[in-house]
């Protein structure tokens, strides 16, 4: 029997995914039509996730686990990768932050309407710039078909997504970038030993083993897209072990960079750990997004890697 932990066993007894099919052909289709239609022929696509998977503990789904994450970086770290003219799969939680909907409230979006008196409804003045520009930036997006959204809810569907996309994104070799900043849980009830239904209570405490959830990373490096340009993700609670943490996944899964943060800070500070340099980058006003500052030298170490992977490179 193979263990829970291997990514074999994991894939083959994982519910399938129901549309796994239909999403192969609407990124094959999307990887094609970026391929062909920028000006210079070489757009690049970036694979972006966001959101935190949950882990279910009954198969008829009533508890489950779930991870920190509200997809505000994933959200937001897409706005720029398309402003700097990605074309962007944004792999994310159901639910979850969208991009151009960050500075949507969260107790009510009503607030941004008002009725006038022939009871007509319309954006409140105070609001309507920042609307029309969402809609337009949106808009853009989706009608030059540079977005593509590909929804997850558990650990399952999150890895089988992935596998997907990296298996697709591979036919642009360098061009590709995984920025994986999804909160992927460690742990998990394989599907085969998961209650069917709702655990009872009257048995008393629960005792409940879960098992090691595989690590693709190798799998995604090494198998699923070789050459494509790969950032993970390193969230910590303990500053001691942050850069350990982030130099470790670096050196293990041959990440191109890692973004290293921690809990209390994470929206003010993040470190990319990489190779040759580790550069903080920090908040310098309330209004400015941490994200901006990341994407601009994330895309420029893509352009250099694609440089040095490409023959008659022409990226500027
Ligand atoms: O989604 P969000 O903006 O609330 O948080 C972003 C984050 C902290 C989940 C992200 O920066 C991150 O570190 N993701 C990886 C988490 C992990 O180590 O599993």
């Amino acid at each position: 029997m193979v263990a829970a932990d291997d990514p074999e066993s994991f894939f083959a007894t994982a519910p399938p995914l129901g549309d796994a099919d239909a999403v192969a052909a609407r990124l094959r289709d999307f990887i094609a039509r970026n391929s062909q239609s920028s000006a210079d022929g070489d757009r690049r696509i970036v694979c972006v996730t966001s959101g935190g998977t949950t882990v279910p503990l009954e198969q008829r789904c009533v508890r489950y686990i779930d991870n920190f994450s509200s997809g505000h970086r994933g959200a937001a770290s897409t706005e720029y990768f398309l402003k700097a003219g990605y074309a962007v799969i944004f792999v994310h939680r159901r639910g979850s932050c969208q991009p151009y909907c960050r500075f949507l409230p969260d107790n009510s979006f009503l607030k941004f309407f008002d009725v006038d008196a022939e009871s007509k409804v319309q954006v409140a003045e105070s609001h309507a710039t920042m609307v029309m520009n969402a809609i337009g930036d949106y808009c853009k997006a989706i009608d030059g078909d540079s977005l593509l959204k590909l929804p997850f809810t558990t650990i399952f569907e999150y890895l089988q997504l992935l596998k997907i996309v990296a298996t697709s994104i591979s036919s642009v070799g360098p061009r590709g970038m995984f920025y994986l900043a999804a909160a992927v849980s460690d742990f998990y009830v394989p599907w085969d030993s998961m209650s069917k239904h709702k655990i009872q209570s009257a048995g008393g405490p629960l005792d409940m083993r879960l098992s090691q959830v595989p690590k693709m990373l190798s799998l995604l490096r090494n198998q699923w897209a070789p050459l494509a340009f790969c950032i993970s993700f390193k969230l910590e609670t303990d500053s001691d072990i942050l850069i350990q943490k982030a130099d470790m996944a670096l050196n293990k899964y041959k990440m191109n960079a890692v973004v290293a943060n921690l809990l209390a800070t994470y929206k003010e500070e993040v470190i990319i750990v990489t190779n040759k340099e580790r550069s903080t980058i920090r908040k310098i006003n309330r209004d400015e997004d941490l994200e901006e500052q990341m994407i601009k030298i994330l895309s420029h170490n893509h352009l250099k890697y694609i440089c040095g992977n490409t023959d008659g490179c022409n990226q500027s």
